[in-house]
């Protein structure tokens, strides 16, 4: 219903729709509209009441609802359908339950904020109230499992390019979720999967950006490891515009993808956001350490680490974190 006042509001730009109006048309009493337009006023729309006139919207907030993300999205696939909430748990869980019910893919959750968001390995993902981008998209592409971890690449070159595009801001990649600004961690990607023998049921992509919190607002455990975009730019940055930059890209990034067969285009790109690659790196796998240079990425999208003997090692998606043996990235 409130969509729905809001989009009668947007269409009317200019002239104010009186309560008589907008309860005849939805169907409902005139205090419901009042009661509606209060909770909309609350959650930051700016609504002017013009005595005997009627309602007019005056400004929207930054929130990343379905009505504010879809319009001037011009996606074919991902965002068809955006289910937004205020406070959540975590939206891949909530994409994993929407999946199992059989939703079609391209159905995106948002959130102002998590309360459970989830990092790899049941680590934590801080996600504050009104100052990230906290999303997860549903895909169900027609292709073997193995190939599933494409899909962290994919999307870590589609958001870092709609940062560098959306901000001007100079991002970087770390094997193989991270998105890096200033040797600090900006974004996280968690892509999970249900799959068969053979075939994948869905894959949710997790996306986690810092937008635009202080850096007084990060808490002690992250504070020396975590930034955000607007601690950099200095200025507000749009969410609404992010988010739907990130969907644009990504959709072409996929369907360039699981319709063309093209994942090298993909890689390339991804080399050369990289910040991993000649440099020496430090990865835990299983409790154990290795060292040695970053080499490259391989066509599966595992990272080879060149060590003190001049072996190569391939390393798989999940296995590890990886940490610059100095610094951060
Ligand atoms: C990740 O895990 O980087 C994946 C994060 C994915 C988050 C998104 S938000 C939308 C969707 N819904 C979810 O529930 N999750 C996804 P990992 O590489 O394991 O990194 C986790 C580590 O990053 C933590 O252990 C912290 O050290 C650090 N961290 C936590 N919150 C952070 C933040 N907001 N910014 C930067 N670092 C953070």
């Amino acid at each position: 219903m409130k969509d729905k006042i809001i989009q009668i509001l947007k269409e009317n730009s200019k002239n104010p729709v009186s309560g008589e109006k907008l309860s005849e048309y939805l169907k409902v009493s005139r205090t419901a509209i009042w009661k509606h337009i209060n909770q909309l006023r609350q959650e930051g729309y700016e609504i002017e009441s013009l005595p005997s006139r009627g309602y007019l919207l005056k400004n929207t907030p930054d929130v990343l609802s379905s009505i504010e993300i879809q319009s001037g999205l011009k996606t074919h696939i991902l965002g068809n359908k955006i289910i937004h909430f205020d406070s959540i748990d975590s939206t891949n869980e909530k994409a994993k339950e929407y999946a199992l019910q059989g939703e079609k893919e391209g159905l995106v959750i948002t959130a102002e904020e998590q309360t459970k968001g989830k990092g790899r390995k049941g680590r934590d993902w801080i996600s504050s109230k009104g100052s990230g981008i906290w999303m997860s998209i549903l895909l169900r592409p027609d292709i073997a499992p193995c190939q599933a971890p494409k899909f962290t690449l994919l999307a870590a070159v589609a958001v870092a390019k709609s940062i560098q595009e959306e901000t001007g801001l100079l991002v970087h990649i770390k094997w193989p979720n991270d998105i890096i600004l200033n040797k600090k961690k900006v974004c996280g990607i968690l892509t999970e999967m249900n799959a068969e023998l053979d075939r994948i049921n869905y894959i949710v992509v997790g996306i986690g950006i810092n937008v635009n919190q202080q850096e007084n607002d990060f808490s002690e455990e992250i504070k020396n490891k975590a930034i955000s975009l607007f601690e950099v730019k200095k200025s507000k940055i749009s969410r609404q515009n992010l988010t739907r930059r990130i969907l644009t890209n990504l959709e072409k990034y996929y369907l360039n993808f699981v319709k063309k067969e093209d994942f090298s285009s993909i890689l390339k790109e991804w080399k050369e956001l990289s910040c991993n690659l000649e440099k020496e790196v430090k990865v835990v796998l299983n409790g154990k350490e290795i060292q040695g240079i970053a080499k490259d990425i391989t066509e599966d999208g595992a990272l080879l680490i060149e060590n003190r003997e001049g072996k190569l090692i391939e390393i798989c998606y999940g296995d590890v974190s990886v940490r610059g043996i100095y610094d951060y990235i």
